[in-house]
């Protein structure tokens, strides 16, 4: 019994993602913000992530500091997620671990299915632009297996993959130019957190028809810096792609 109720449960869940409005690659902060607000907004997010844990590159804080730094721009997210921060020197601390279970736990209450262990192989192209993902079990990936994928499909894409902006890529490999200036990926640069924090938040756009990219893809994207452990960026450009995707809904 409690083997076909698990089995039952999560076909179920998985059976009505296959049809979403807007679905995600990636659950470091600039995707899982982008689920919450997405999703609070009636609509249907299905967000895939890779790893056993969501949370991305947020857990570690700086150097394994379970710290993070937040400017103060990006204050009202944390408060709307409930995170507790200190303020010091004109910036806000916050603690990286209440962070991940906080922005895990608003996502999930504001309706965003999250599918851990699944990755993101490749994307449904149609006349209209991106119309979905290709997903595939991670273990398959990491096995090697030849297994083939099954198909997700979507009105709006999110790229929210972090520094290897891996959707971005396969678009770029696979179906064609994208919309930056030289119409292919930039490549991150060296740091320079005061430049690249405003700059991500410039960055996160549509990329391709139907495809928008958030987060530290955002910057790998357009040949923007990275900027270390402050997150106030991330914050932010979850909170704007999904603005700029309920707009279009
Ligand atoms: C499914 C995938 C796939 C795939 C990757 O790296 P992240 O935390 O991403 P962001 O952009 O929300 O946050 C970036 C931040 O954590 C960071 O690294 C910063 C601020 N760095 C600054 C600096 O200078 O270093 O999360 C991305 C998530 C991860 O959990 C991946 O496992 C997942 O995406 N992922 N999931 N399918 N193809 N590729």
């Amino acid at each position: 019994m409690i083997s076909r109720l698990i089995v039952k449960n999560a076909v179920d869940d998985f059976l009505a993602s296959l049809e979403v409005d807007v679905a995600i690659a990636g659950s470091g902060p600039s995707g899982l913000v982008a689920a919450k607000y997405i999703a609070e907004n009636n609509a249907s997010v299905a967000l895939f992530e890779r790893k056993l844990s969501v949370g991305g590159g947020m857990w570690g804080g700086g150097m394994m500091f379970p710290k993070i730094v937040v400017q103060e721009d990006a204050i009202s997210i944390l408060e709307e997620f409930r995170i507790d921060y200190t303020e010091e020197e004109g910036m806000f601390v916050a603690n990286s671990i209440e962070s991940v279970a906080k922005l895990t736990a608003k996502a999930i209450d504001s309706g965003a299915k999250i599918f851990n262990c699944i990755s993101v192989e490749d994307v449904i192209i149609r006349e209209s632009g991106i119309s979905g993902f290709v997903v595939n079990w991670s273990s398959v990936e990491l096995a090697g297996l030849h297994v083939d994928p099954l198909a997700v499909r979507s009105r709006f894409c999110v790229d929210a993959t972090g520094h290897p902006a891996e959707v971005c890529h396969i678009v770029q490999r696979k179906v064609g130019k994208l919309q930056t200036t030289s119409g292919e990926i930039e490549g991150e640069g060296s740091m320079w957190a005061e430049k690249s924090e405003s700059l991500v938040v410039d960055n996160t756009r549509e990329i391709y028809p139907n495809l928008y990219v958030t987060g530290m893809a955002a910057n790998a994207v357009f040949g923007s810096p990275r900027m270390g452990p402050i997150f106030g960026g991330m914050l932010l450009s979850g909170k704007k792609v999904a603005e700029l995707i309920i707009d279009r809904l």
